[in-house]
């Protein structure tokens, strides 16, 4: 038996942890180990900060058991596809384990499972219980494949390979219900979400000969669309469809007014690199950072486009 299964094992309280703001790939992770550790018995909470989650989530199982008040009973804490412990919204004195699948992580837990070369962390979580020879039942198969869909973006990201089908397939056969999965990650659109597209596509620029897209979204217009913050990244991946575009940025305005700064890419541009020179991190293809308050929208877009130009 693995040493974290040991340690899962001699918990008496364990608190689940998706990130801030979190995506399909943070709670389905988060769901699927829920379940594990209710089939143990276990005393098990699920923590995330963020009070406004999207609810194209809420179909993941025990979606509802979510709060945002920590247990101070808690003696072990599990997150699930955080990079960086300050993603978890929350300090603590307990053990934890830390699962991921970022390149940027610091495996900042006493105990780390990062494989960065995994889809998603669904997969990561996927690996870890069958190394231990752990069943997987409707409910984990389920949550495993709303992240492995949401992370791949429908499986057509450029990190797709025969892998990753055939993890689907395994998923399937435990019983994944993936036709809900593409209701809720793929086809369904808030109507808040649709509106702030509308806004974002009609404010878009592009720069060097429609190789960049640039999105600069702020409050009101994120407020006047009802949309969820996090929904601005639609338009923002949307955007890289656009056969010219390799890589597109986007910076939206925090109700505090600092500034949150987005890039996606396709083909060989990275962007986790712009990311980590500004401080953030992410994956090749997807990576994000954030500025104080300290900065113009305006001054912010300059010095990224700048590097991307550089980069590019
Ligand atoms: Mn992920």
């Amino acid at each position: 038996m693995s040493e974290i299964l040991k340690r899962i094992n001699s918990a008496n309280h364990v608190v689940v942890v998706s990130h801030i703001n979190p995506d399909a790939d943070s709670i389905s992770s988060a769901s699927a180990m829920y379940t594990y550790l209710l089939q143990k018995h276990k005393k098990v909470s699920w923590y995330c900060k963020s009070e406004n989650i999207s609810n194209n989530l809420s179909f993941i199982p025990w979606f509802e058991k979510i709060r945002n008040n920590f247990p101070s009973s808690a003696d072990l804490v599990i997150s699930l596809d955080c990079a960086h412990s300050k993603r978890l919204g929350i300090e603590f004195e307990v053990d934890l384990i830390n699962i991921d699948h970022h390149k940027s992580n610091t495996k900042f837990a006493k105990f780390n499972i990062v494989e960065s070369d995994a889809i998603s962390t669904t997969q990561v979580l996927f690996n870890f219980f069958n190394s231990n020879n752990i069943k997987i039942n409707k409910k984990m198969a389920t949550a495993l494949y709303a992240g492995l869909l949401d992370d791949s973006n429908g499986f057509m990201n450029d990190n797709v390979d025969g892998t990753t089908f055939a993890f689907a397939k395994e998923l399937i056969d435990n019983g994944a219900d993936y036709k809900i999965c593409n209701n809720f990650i793929i086809k369904n659109i808030s109507l808040g979400a649709l509106r702030l597209k509308a806004i974002m596509f009609k404010n878009m620029m592009l720069e060097s000969e429609a190789k960049i897209a640039i999105f600069c979204v702020n409050r009101d217009e994120i407020k006047e669309s009802g949309a969820f913050d996090r929904e601005c990244e639609l338009a923002l991946e949307e955007s890289l469809n656009l056969p010219h575009v390799e890589v597109a940025m986007l910076i939206r305005e925090n109700n505090d007014f600092t500034l949150k700064a987005s890039i996606r890419s396709k083909k060989k541009f990275d962007s986790s690199k712009i990311a980590l020179a500004f401080g953030g991190g992410g994956h090749f293809f997807r990576a994000g950072f954030k500025f104080g308050n300290d900065i113009s929208l305006k001054d912010a877009k300059e010095k990224i486009l700048n590097l991307i130009k550089k980069e590019i």
